[in-house]
């Protein structure tokens, strides 16, 4: 419900300002135009970056152009182009994976158009020639926050002389957080030998997907007579599908099966308070105001920050209390989230 109403409000915003371009000829009042290339509606995360970006642009008194490319890349590819045709100011872009991407931003340069890059990573020969800025979080660090918040709750709970099977639910297959995130995962437990990742499979960042993807990991852990001891999400909406499969495999989640995701969305914060799921690492999607720094400074002529990343906490109801420097209480934060 509430995801349908962020999306209503997305869209909305997006009608009115394609409206509005309509109405001023995209810019031709010497206004300028933004075009903003977003991977898709696959997450709440996702959901709350849209809002920000389109709201911070809107609210800077900019034209948008918008496009959704629904997960695949070829849309996004198709998206840039239709920017440079239209002769936009900047594009903002927020790359669905990390490669296949040389020709298009090739083509942005030639264009001569500022390309602001948000979120997700990329990677090509020489790619800081292509951007003039790259707002985004560390996702590396998240993924090693979330086996540390693991490491540290085992401890707590007596448990790191027990075998620990561990089930990871990836993001999408080759995009940034899907690649750093297992990363700074694995690194980090790969140093006790008691933590071991029994299954892992992408859930592509969806809910459903992840919903699927867990009875599978139960089925195959029934069937190899394993347990499942913890749940590792690379985001929080697939750590809500796993919660429901494993409820409806009769099992109680964040009791029996400890789960971790990244994000911190209210509704896993929600998730937490409720005991249905153990922790969750900040990723913020609030990028939108720093997108309009960054443009203000370009106009203004001054150099913007080359790289911008945010900062980020770990969330649960239980080790904030033992570790306060270390992690904070999800009930604490819960009421502050817009997303
Ligand atoms: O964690 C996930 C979203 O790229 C950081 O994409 C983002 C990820 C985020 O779908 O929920």
């Amino acid at each position: 419900m509430k995801k349908a109403l962020a999306v209503l409000i997305a869209l909305t915003l997006v009608f009115v300002m394609a409206a509005a371009c309509a109405e001023g000829g995209g810019g031709g009042s010497g206004n300028l135009t933004v075009g903003f290339s977003q991977i898709g509606s696959e997450s709440d995360w996702r959901i709350g970056n849209t809002v920000s970006v389109s709201n911070a642009i809107e609210g800077a008194g900019w034209d948008l152009l918008f496009d959704d490319a629904n997960q695949q890349q070829e849309n996004q590819i198709a998206a840039l182009r239709n920017f440079i045709t239209q002769g936009v100011d900047y594009i903002v872009f927020g790359p669905i994976v990390e490669t296949g991407w040389d020709a298009v931003l090739q083509e942005v340069k030639d264009a001569g158009i500022p390309l602001i890059m948000i979120d997700r990573t990329i990677n090509m020969p020489n790619q800081e020639n292509f951007y003039v800025s790259w707002i985004t979080n560390n996702f590396e660090e998240e993924g090693v926050a979330a086996a540390e918040w693991l490491i540290a709750y085992l401890e707590h709970e007596g448990r790191m002389g027990e075998d620990i099977n561990i089930v990871e639910l990836q993001g999408t297959v080759g995009s940034g957080p899907q690649i750093y995130r297992m990363q700074g995962f694995h690194a980090t437990v790969g140093r006790h030998s008691n933590l071991r990742i029994s299954q892992t499979e992408t859930g592509n960042f969806e809910t459903e997907e992840g919903k699927r993807v867990m009875e599978t990991f139960l089925q195959v852990a029934a069937s190899n007579g394993e347990t499942i001891d913890v749940v590792f999400a690379h985001n929080d909406g697939m750590a809500l599908g796993a919660i429901q499969a494993i409820r409806e495999a009769g099992l109680n989640p964040g009791v029996d099966i400890i789960i971790v995701g990244i994000d911190a969305v209210k509704a896993a914060f929600e998730a937490i308070i409720a005991g249905d799921m153990n922790a969750t690492v900040e990723c913020s999607p609030l990028l939108g105001p720093l997108v309009v720094e960054v443009i203000q400074d370009l106009e203004a002529g001054r150099t913007p920050p080359k790289t911008i990343i945010n900062p980020r906490g770990t969330f649960d109801m239980s080790l904030y209390q033992v570790f306060p420097d270390r992690f904070t209480s999800a009930a604490a934060e819960v009421g502050n989230r817009v997303y």
